[in-house]
């Protein structure tokens, strides 16, 4: 049985260009979404991040769903978890972040091109970031770089705060790319969004989001899913998210009481 959710076209697109919106998927979750950004922004956790905006505000905070009972609901009972795993071609999905994005209305700042996975202690060809607005997109919707998930090097990670670099040993990355400056060059994959809609995307591929200059705030919650063959690596400084004393070694799967599975294929043997 397929999730009548997921398509085949949907399966290919991803594969084949690291990145598929699917409409309508959490539409009857939004008022949950809603409520669990607000008290996000009410409560912000540890991590919470002003991103040195000069012009309005982006927000953004990571790791809280334990104690945000709507994100918790999202996770544990939305149809989220299977979508993600049968995108991936995974028999289950493991939760390993959450994560609140929130430009306020006239913050012309954007979001630097960046992959998720080199921030990050996992690696495996089984990802996927799920970005989902709460609020009608347009030009401040996710842009993505189609078959960037199949580059042959990480891109190099930066501070969102300054642009400098992440980890402090040199390592052979690609510079980020510029694909405004270059449009013969990328093909950017981009989608005006509604509430309910969301773009699941590899941790490899680049992505990254325009300012929002204005016509209402753009809050946005995303989930991070580990398929099967992902596991631990060690990266050459603090990841992000840290995830302090997690007490992994390089090769494991991620240990379940901190990052539980949500969802499985109960029909694989
Ligand atoms: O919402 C944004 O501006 C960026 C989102 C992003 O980078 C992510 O979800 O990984």
């Amino acid at each position: 049985m397929t999730n009548p959710l997921v398509t085949a076209k949907h399966i290919a697109d991803f594969q084949r260009d690291g990145a598929v919106l699917i409409r309508g998927a959490l539409s009857g979750w939004v008022d949950q979404m809603v409520a669990g950004i607000e008290r996000n922004l009410a409560s912000p956790g540890p991590y919470a991040s002003e991103n040195g905006v000069a012009e309005g505000r982006f927000f953004d905070d990571y790791c809280n769903w334990q104690r945000v009972p709507e994100f918790e609901d999202i996770i544990r009972n939305s149809p989220a978890a299977e979508i993600a795993a049968r995108l991936m071609q995974s028999r289950s999905a493991q939760i390993f972040h959450d994560h609140v994005l929130v430009k306020s209305s006239g913050t012309p700042t954007p979001t630097p091109w960046h992959q998720d996975g080199p921030y990050y202690f996992v690696e495996g060809e089984q990802t996927v970031s799920m970005w989902m607005p709460v609020d009608p997109v347009t030009d401040a919707s996710l842009r993505m770089i189609a078959g960037s998930h199949r580059w042959n090097k990480p891109v190099r990670p930066v501070s969102w705060a300054d642009n400098s670099d992440f980890y402090d040993s040199a390592q052979d990355w690609i510079e980020v790319p510029d694909p405004d400056a270059d449009p013969d060059g990328f093909t950017v994959l981009e989608w005006p969004m509604q509430p309910g809609d969301m773009v699941l995307f590899d941790y490899r591929t680049v992505h990254g989001a325009r300012g929002n200059p204005g016509g209402g705030q753009r809050r946005a919650l995303s989930l991070r899913w580990l398929g099967d063959d992902v596991r631990y690596v060690e990266r050459p400084g603090r990841t992000s998210p840290p995830f302090p004393g997690h007490n992994m070694v390089a090769g494991q799967r991620l240990r379940e009481d901190w990052f539980p599975v949500i969802w499985k294929d109960e029909n694989a043997d």
